[in-house]
């Protein structure tokens, strides 16, 4: 399918919002609900955030409908919610590579399109850009309005704050439309959490507040009696019946809560806040998954799903992943070690923890999208003798890097970071591969970094890294399943920094870094059919490294090639360069891992070996390193 087919009578006549500018409320809502079935339609065969998007199609219609996008300036904070924007901006009729490899990206990409006014796909950035923005309009004498989408769980994360901190600065148009449907991925948490719900529940304060709207509505657009009016009302409403007037203490006239799947409520209201000459909140109820009754019913389950039509010939043989283990070893653990805490940034479902929040919801933490007050949280656990393992995915734990050095690190504490999603992610593309972490971890003193090859090898890791006394210790695996994993099989404490041989060889030695050791093995395989036989040796500590077996490699092997999913600039590669230069070896060394770009969406395995990082491509670049 790649144009927009008949049975969709309006979004067939609608390429851009200009289109929609010239629709009736009927056609409007008509193009809703063509929209949201485009949406089910197309995800259900790509995977990708089917109940975020499902709950924000009235809003993107709405706002594209009052605004004068792409001239105003739109800015959707993480874009997971944004498909409906993508679908009237230009992009149905590529709708349907949504994800795919050379396909439209499930997040925002000012790349792909003008309408897409700033790239995101981690949470709680809209706001600072925003204000960015602002300045930016201020300093060139810009007219232009400035509109930011925030959803109650982005709202979670400190960025967010920072930015509210600065907007005071701002003296002119500023709209921040808070999409609040009462979830996260998870439900959502925290205080500011509550406080919405304080504000949504209040039935007499909306009311009234509904009232004193309509009689302000009947006064002549941007007549001045609106704005005293205006603000002196609210002012004495909202004292009374809200408490605690957050937004507007820090400097937003909060304006809400409405229906965000109410189109005439929300193109009505949209188009009274949306010149008002001062910045502004809009808040606007919604409901995630809206549309469908299973995402109505389990928005945590439909928040993200893989694609439910799978072709039969590309589905995944069974098997466990590695978030699954990491769950069961937190079980485990918890059990087993009374002082365990484990601590989740917004990611319960992803990190494998659910299990665990059930059975020891004392001793679990989601504490929201704030992965630097994860970090500092677990520092002070440690300090107090708990033994907190904060689990966050490797891109995400980007934002925590001065907490990492500074409260952990620095001070030398046992926290242990399991950083799921570590290497290529595939669909969610450049903005989640967790392309870096070997990098940004290697140059922090007392930091001890390991890789395991397989679930066994990460219940080990996890059981030494609680068991050893001092030293933060990250464990880095990928997304996907495990090669193996034996629920019977006794655990092992393993000596820190200790590699594994694996297979003996002649004249070409393999160091492949984790989960690359299985794809190493199958290049060995391939290979030995051709009589060539590889050593190769399971890198199951970055740092600090064995520098024996190290040394005994450079010395038996005329040809050394290291094997890693993180980027060749700074990664485990070079400090081998580095040691093998150090002691004077001359022995040829070959790194492989993720080159200097970003790495765009697709199937891990395509991308991967893209990127030479398959065991065909070990193998091939083995014969030809052998000639
Ligand atoms: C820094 C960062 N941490 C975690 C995530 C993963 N994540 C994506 S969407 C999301 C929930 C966002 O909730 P909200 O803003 O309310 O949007 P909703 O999904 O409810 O529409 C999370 C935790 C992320 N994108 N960025």
């Amino acid at each position: 399918m790649s144009e927009i087919s008949e049975k969709y009578k309006v979004l067939s006549k609608v390429d851009y919002p200009a289109d929609l500018r010239k629709l009736n409320l009927d056609e409007l809502q008509q193009l809703c609900g063509e929209i949201r079935h485009l949406i089910i339609e197309t995800v259900e065969k790509t995977g990708g955030h089917i109940a975020p998007s499902l709950g924000a199609v009235e809003l993107a219609v709405s706002l594209h409908y009052v605004l004068n996008t792409p001239e105003d300036k739109l800015i959707w904070d993480v874009g997971h919610q944004a498909y409906a924007h993508k679908i009237i901006t230009g992009r149905k009729n590529k709708f349907h590579t949504l994800r795919q490899h050379k396909g439209i990206s499930g997040f925002l990409k000012p790349d792909e399109s003008e309408y897409d006014t700033f790239g995101a796909g981690h949470a709680s950035t809209s706001i600072s850009a925003a204000a960015g923005f602002a300045v930016a309009r201020e300093l060139k004498g810009g007219d232009y309005r400035i509109v930011t989408v925030i959803g109650d769980g982005s709202l979670t994360g400190g960025l967010a704050y920072e930015g509210i901190n600065n907007i005071y600065r701002i003296k002119k148009q500023f709209l921040i439309v808070l999409n609040d449907n009462e979830m996260s991925i998870s439900r959502n948490v925290g205080l500011m959490s509550y406080y919405l719900t304080k504000i949504r529940v209040n039935p007499s304060y909306i009311k009234f507040r509904n009232e004193v709207w309509n009689t302000l509505g009947k006064l002549p657009r941007g007549s001045n009696l609106l704005r005293l009016l205006g603000r002196k009302i609210d002012e004495s409403i909202k004292n009374f019946f809200v408490p605690g007037l957050l937004f507007e203490e820090l400097g937003l006239k909060y304006y809400g809560p409405i229906d965000g799947h109410d189109l005439e409520q929300l193109i009505t209201t949209l188009n009274k806040v949306k010149d008002l000459p001062f910045p502004a909140l809009l808040h606007v109820v919604t409901k995630k998954g809206k549309g469908l009754s299973d995402a109505e019913e389990d928005p945590t389950k439909f928040h993200g799903i893989g694609p439910i039509k799978v072709d039969p010939n590309t589905k995944e043989k069974n098997g466990i992943s590695f978030s699954k283990v990491f769950g069961k070893v937190a079980c485990e653990v918890g059990e087993k070690y009374p002082d365990t805490v484990f601590i989740t940034a917004a990611m319960c479902e992803g990190t494998g923890l659910s299990e665990f929040a059930r059975k020891f919801p004392d001793r679990f933490f989601d504490v929201g999208i704030a992965e630097g007050h994860a970090v500092t949280f677990a520092a002070g656990l440690a300090m107090d003798g708990m033994k907190p393992i904060v689990a966050i995915y490797s891109t995400f734990l980007q934002r925590s890097y001065d907490q990492l050095i500074h409260d952990v690190a620095l001070q030398n504490l046992p926290v242990v970071f399991a950083m799921d999603r570590a290497g290529i992610v595939g669909e969610d593309g450049p903005t989640h591969h967790g392309a870096f972490d070997i990098s940004y971890l290697n140059v922090i003193p007392n930091m001890i970094i390991s890789a395991p090859k397989d679930g066994n090898e990460l219940r080990n890791l996890v059981l030494t890294a609680l068991n050893q006394k001092g030293n933060p210790f990250a464990i880095r695996y990928p997304r996907g399943k495990t090669p193996v994993f034996d629920e019977d099989m006794e655990p092992k404490f393993l000596e820190i920094g200790k590699w594994e041989v694996l297979r003996e060889g002649e004249k070409v030695a393999i160091l492949a870094v984790g989960v690359m050791a299985d794809v190493a093995e199958k290049a060995c395989d391939q290979l030995s059919n051709e009589g060539i036989n590889p050593g190769l040796v399971y890198v199951r500590f970055i740092k600090p490294f064995d520098e024996k077996i190290l040394k005994s490699v450079l010395e038996k092997y005329d040809v050394v090639i290291t094997v890693e999913e993180n980027a060749l600039k700074g990664g485990f590669g070079v400090h081998i360069v580095k040691f093998a230069e150090d002691l004077g070896i001359d022995t040829k060394i070959v790194n492989l891992g993720i080159p200097d770009k970003f790495v765009e969406q697709g199937p891990r395995n395509l991308l991967l070996k893209e990127i030479g990082l398959s065991s065909e491509n070990i193998a091939r670049k083995i014969k030809e390193l052998l000639g």
